[in-house]
């Protein structure tokens, strides 16, 4: 453990001697507070990091990593704007860090070590006083890294939703209910079938002249899928009426994976992005969810039967990706009927008579990949390097600024910025505005250009959401200067 370290948890009142008791603490359940010397208050939500069994149907259960006996974790409900005590304890022998997905807070309460925020001590805790914002769909999740360990990081059960509250819900619905998709038991393979080519059928504005024909070398895979805990057909079915409206928040909660989702003979309506309204809804057959992406879509239910919602792709679908949608008084076997293909488009969200500011001052970031060769892993450059950079990557508070990211890569990347929030501007060429986003999906050999006004002081971190590429280099650390 650095020094530095060390002195920040002293000043947070978590000398190592407290962490020894926690779990003691934790068995009786009666914990809520790791540290006594920092205060007497309660914990508003106390996230327990420990092993948790999931059983995705009878036949298959499997061991991960969790918060509080469960995975996903429990969806969390917080006001915009009203503080939080977060306690978190962590019941395992390696150092954790609980990420805060899409919300606007300090780097020490983000959960991202690149940031300086405090590790979660093995068999330690920490109390986190963070204040949630904005409203919409957010999510927490391990930020930890996994490197060649596929029992690590995002490859874990320590993932769920956080819904801010905002108080303007005008609740025109009947039923809400929040899925994320996952993959499980990850594992390497040198022949990845990935459906990248469905992020675009645009101009490959970013395709080099020349490739590299390097052999590639092994990425994660996965034969194994469910939504929250369940394969399709195991537990029990969504229930609905005729003339209801659901509510349905998505998470795309894979480490590996961006994936295209259905309901069948139904169509959604986009209502949000990253848990931030468009200004054009669009109702659609399917949607397109990049890793760690979000979609709030409303769907009206006027077709009875007995439906299936999930991945778009039978092999997945039929490996556990999808729910039973069951309406009242149907009862025969689950159907899918697949939809219309289309490209996915989030300029179509977009509205041109946003008024946004114009940039005043634009970053490049280009993407590369160096494959790896056989039995070992790419590497990914933004730049020309690897994390960690020096210090090219500076932000001056109040000014906007645009990216405009370059991927001159084979694969389609969701890239995060932390602690920030974007506002699309162009995909692979076609220009949009009023599109608010934590994440965007860079299609492949495409770009995507973003802008932002930098107006969260303190570290941020922007990386790809894919666990390996993250990993293996392609992040990049902000500072303010
Ligand atoms: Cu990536």
């Amino acid at each position: 453990m650095k020094r530095r370290e060390l002195l920040k948890l002293a000043g947070l009142g978590l000398a190592q001697t407290a962490a020894g008791r926690l779990p003691l603490l934790a068995q009786t359940g009666v914990a809520t507070t790791p540290a006594s010397a920092a205060s007497d208050q309660k914990a508003d939500y106390t996230l327990h990091i420990a092993p948790v069994t999931v059983e995705l149907d009878r036949s298959h259960i499997l061991s991960t990593i969790g918060y509080n006996g469960v995975a996903p974790g429990p969806v969390l409900r917080m006001h915009e704007g009203r503080p939080v005590i977060v306690d978190v304890i962590n019941d395992t022998d390696t150092p954790e860090l609980v990420h805060w997905h899409g919300m606007l807070i300090p780097s020490e309460v983000d959960g991202t070590e690149e940031e300086g925020s405090p590790l979660v001590l093995p068999h330690g805790g920490q109390r986190f006083h963070l204040t949630p914002r904005p409203a919409g769909t957010r999510w927490y999740h391990t930020h930890a890294m996994a490197m060649d360990d596929l029992h690590k990081g995002a490859y874990t059960g320590q993932f769920g939703f956080v819904y801010v509250d905002g108080g303007n819900d005008p609740g025109q619905y009947d039923q809400e209910l929040f899925l994320a998709f996952r993959d499980w038991e990850p594992f390497f393979t040198a022949t990845m079938d990935d459906n990248d080519d469905d992020t675009h059928d645009g101009p490959l504005l970013e395709k080099p002249p020349t490739l590299n024909t390097d052999p590639d070398g092994l990425e994660v895979g996965s034969t194994t899928y469910s939504i929250n805990d369940k394969a399709l057909g195991s537990g029990e079915p969504v229930r609905v009426r005729e003339g209801q409206r659901l509510l349905i928040h998505l998470l795309n909660a894979s480490a590996i994976e961006n994936r295209r989702i259905a309901l069948a003979v139904h169509k959604m309506k986009v209502i949000a992005l990253d848990g931030n309204l468009v200004p054009s809804p669009q109702t659609l057959d399917s949607v397109f969810i990049g890793a760690a992406e979000r979609i709030d879509v409303v769907v009206e239910m006027k077709n009875p039967g007995v439906w299936i919602l999930g991945s778009t792709e039978k092999m997945i679908r039929e490996s556990g990706l999808g729910v039973v949608i069951e309406y009242a008084g149907q009862h025969h076997r689950p159907q899918w009927v697949d939809p219309p293909k289309t490209a996915w488009d989030y300029t179509i969200f977009g509205s041109a008579s946003s008024p946004s500011p114009a940039p005043q001052q634009t970053i490049e970031l280009i993407f590369e990949k160096i494959p790896g060769g056989a039995g070992k892993f790419n590497s990914w450059l933004i730049n020309g390097k690897p994390y960690p950079h020096g210090q090219e990557f500076t932000l001056q508070q109040g000014t906007r600024y645009r990216l405009v990211m370059r991927n001159r890569t084979d694969d389609a990347h969701p890239m995060h910025l932390h602690r920030h929030l974007w506002e699309l501007a162009e995909i692979n060429g076609k220009k949009t505005a009023g599109i608010i986003k934590d994440t965007v999906v860079v299609p492949y050999y495409g770009r995507a250009v973003v802008d932002f006004t930098a107006d969260e002081p303190g570290l941020s971190l922007f990386h790809c959401h894919i666990q390996q590429h993250m990993d293996y280099g392609f992040k990049a650390l902000f500072r303010y200067v």
